[in-house]
């Protein structure tokens, strides 16, 4: 679709599917959607495209696809790798699914929820308290994330260590096809072996190969009793023999565990004034117990008494309100906001097995040491996941963001690991996958995309590099 009578032919037709107040076309009103989160992507939509309904997604998709335009679909538009953000060529269309928020149904008993891909994950959280269930994806930008965006990116979050990624949530999903194709895969089956779990290939595809429209959800009991703690712990080996204590002690109920380096915590002090609760090590430990029984609160200060008295901790506190755990994780979920204030950082969102942190560690830091020696490091991440933060505040304008990739991603690779644990490839890291994957798994990926998406029309360069459609 080059020329601008077939440009505005499209525009005409998304505003006889969706309706004129859905189509937005003027540049200061398409802005919030074709930039994102870090205003690291800035694109340039031919328009935004705001549906109500499933089939408005359906006769979108289908228009597009006669007039040869790219699709870009869009949740709450959180990202950190710029899978969201459509291309500078004035021709690609944003698909924002905020306006398809309903929660269709809520089954406390069968423990499932049926929402659509616009609802905020916030809501949908709070809609399965209030029943005593929970959705337990749970990330830092649950107030604009939506559940179409955090499936789509298969996302997540501080509590994956007991409840899995967002791709072990998922029971059902509705996704729109290249060609317009509804599939309704709605079912609320705990078991369902009836054939492929396609729903699989469009969780964490990152609207590459299928435009999610709706999910049904699998929702746990609510925890009755938790306890949080923030501990400071002498060094690396002594956070990964902590971790496997609390396994061994609490394991059950352990709904978190998360590090946090002592930069992290310098960032915290510096930007918001927040003082740490713990003090006297290089990394501290935010630990998560969680249960439906009584005696979390015991089980916790026994786990302590007991790292305290090994030596694998040397401060730290244990909430003792709901009050003081939330001032806690405060801690935790501000990391990425001062880091924003610090400056300019290059962000990895590596894992390894969790074994190997320590050695990547030293690897990784020792290899960007000889690239440039001002390098400073913020690194946090979900320990018990092995899936690190490892973020390079670049000291100066002359420093090479791409280099800086190659180096730690060649570190993550020496050690077993991938380039992206939990945020996805977006457009970031796309020359990264295609340096560090091999062959036969480049050519079964574009196989799946050459199946879904022939004409290459959806969120394009996304995932897989940008094809020349000739
Ligand atoms: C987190 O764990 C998020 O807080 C953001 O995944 C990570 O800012 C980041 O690099
Ligand atoms: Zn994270």
């Amino acid at each position: 679709m080059t020329t601008q009578t077939g440009r505005t032919a499209l525009v005409d037709e998304l505003i006889a599917i969706a309706g004129p107040g859905a189509v937005l076309t003027d540049a200061a009103d398409m802005e919030p959607y074709a930039v994102d989160w870090r205003r690291m992507f800035f694109g340039t939509p031919l328009c935004v495209v705001r549906p109500a309904a499933t089939q408005e997604v359906a006769d979108i998709v289908r228009a597009c696809a006669r007039h040869g335009a790219a699709v870009v679909p869009q949740g709450g538009n959180t990202g950190l790798a710029g899978g969201a953000t459509p291309d500078g060529s004035g021709g690609e269309v944003v698909l924002s699914l905020q306006r398809m928020a309903c929660i269709r149904a809520l089954d406390p008993v069968g423990m499932t929820m049926e929402v659509e891909a616009g609802a905020i994950l916030q809501t949908v959280r709070e809609a399965a308290l209030e029943q005593g269930r929970m959705f337990p994806t749970g990330i830092g930008a649950e107030g604009s994330a939506t559940i179409g965006g955090i499936v789509s990116t298969n996302a997540g979050g501080v509590n994956v260590l007991r409840y899995g990624m967002t791709r072990a949530l998922v029971l059902g999903l509705e996704v729109v096809l290249a060609d317009g194709t509804v599939v309704n895969g709605l079912r609320r089956l705990r078991k369902d072996n009836a054939g492929y779990d396609w729903k699989q290939l469009f969780i964490g595809s990152e609207g590459t190969l299928g435009i999610v429209t709706a999910a049904v959800l699998r929702l746990v009991p609510a925890p009755q009793h938790s306890v949080t703690a923030f501990i400071a712990v002498p060094d690396i080996d002594a956070a990964l023999a902590f971790y496997s204590l609390a396994q061994s002690r609490i394991g059950d109920t352990l709904s978190a565990f998360e590090l946090i380096s002592a930069t992290s915590v310098g960032l915290q002090e510096k930007h918001f004034g927040l003082k740490s609760p713990a003090s006297g090590g290089q990394w501290f430990i935010l630990l998560e117990g969680a249960s439906s029984l009584a005696g979390i609160g015991e089980a916790v200060e026994s786990l302590l008494a007991e790292a305290f008295e090994s030596g694998l901790a040397v401060d730290g506190v244990a909430a003792a309100s709901q009050q003081q755990a939330r001032a806690l994780w405060e801690i935790r979920e501000r990391i990425t906001e001062a880091e924003g204030r610090e400056g300019r950082s290059v962000k990895h969102d590596i894992s390894v097995p969790v074994t190997a942190i320590p050695a990547f560690l030293t690897d990784a830091g020792k290899a960007l040491e000889e690239l440039s020696p001002a390098l400073r490091l913020n690194v946090f991440g979900h320990l018990g996941d092995g899936n690190l933060h490892y973020n390079v505040i670049m000291a100066g304008p002359g420093d090479d963001g791409a280099a800086i990739n190659r180096t730690v991603h060649d570190a993550v690779l020496r050690h077993g690991g991938s380039i992206s644990a939990e945020h996805g490839l977006g457009q970031y890291r796309v020359g990264e996958w295609l340096r560090t994957k091999t062959p036969a798994e480049q050519a079964l990926s574009a196989a799946l995309k050459q199946t879904l998406d022939p004409a290459g029309l959806l969120n394009p360069g996304k995932v897989l590099p940008r094809r020349d459609r000739g």
